[in-house]
């Protein structure tokens, strides 16, 4: 199946909805970001539990997914990261409570490439304060760079620290059946998100308004 078939999903903004242990239920946007051939596609799909058997096609554009987690919707943005298509990531930035960012933790011919898409996300004040998940993915490969080897060579403290973002990074594989790595890295985003809802939703809120009198 090609990525490109899935439609595209904004978030509900119906409210007084409760999830099933009777807490309110978060209407949660993250944005999935990284270069191409990072693996997006995938990790979007695996989450989705909809991965196909024989592989993704490279996005071009934007696609998203809606899931569960913990009983709350989350709708996952899959933005392609083609060089003619990075220029549309900033659009989206403004409405995201999250970001998942991807790096091919196994290529590190492109680890300065990415280095500087994520230096340049990083910057944009609509991500300011916004959790973010730095996967390396691939981690099933023998090549792989560690969590340390890649928050080193992407200087990744320095740049999240001085842009006030809390991250945390995990390595990340999308071809074990169970995708415990990925649910690792979500459970971290979702508690993050979490325990900092009512301002998150208040700012995004602002943030859209503020990109329409621009
Ligand atoms: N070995 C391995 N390959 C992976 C993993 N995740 C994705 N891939 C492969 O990497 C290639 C690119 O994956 P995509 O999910 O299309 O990457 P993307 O980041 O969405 O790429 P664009 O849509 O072009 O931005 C595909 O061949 C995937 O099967 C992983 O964890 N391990
Ligand atoms: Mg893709």
């Amino acid at each position: 199946m090609g990525s490109s078939e899935s439609k595209s999903q904004k978030p509900s903004d119906q409210p007084g909805c409760f999830n099933k242990s009777g807490g309110k239920k978060f209407d949660i946007c993250l944005a999935t970001l990284g270069l191409d051939n990072a693996g997006k596609t995938s990790i979007v799909l695996s989450l989705a539990k909809e991965l196909p058997e024989e592989g993704v096609l490279p996005t071009v554009g934007f696609d998203s997914k809606k899931i569960m987690l913990h009983g709350h919707s989350v709708t996952l943005y899959d933005l392609g990261g083609g060089t003619k298509i990075r220029g549309i990531w900033k659009n989206y930035l403004a409405e995201v409570h999250g970001i998942i960012y991807v790096v091919d933790a196994s290529d590190p011919a492109r680890v300065e490439e990415s280095a500087k898409e994520f230096k340049t996300i990083c910057q944009n004040t609509f991500v300011h304060y916004k959790p973010m998940l730095i996967l390396a993915n691939k981690s099933d490969k023998d090549e792989a760079l560690s969590e340390y080897e890649l928050t080193e060579r992407m200087d990744l403290e320095e740049i999240v620290n001085v842009n006030h973002i809390p991250t945390k990074i995990q390595a990340s594989t999308t071809t074990t059946k169970d995708h415990k790595t990925l649910k690792e890295g979500m459970k971290w985003l979702y508690s993050a998100i979490e325990s900092d809802w009512e301002t998150l939703e208040e700012r995004v809120k602002q943030d859209i308004l503020d990109t329409k009198v621009q």
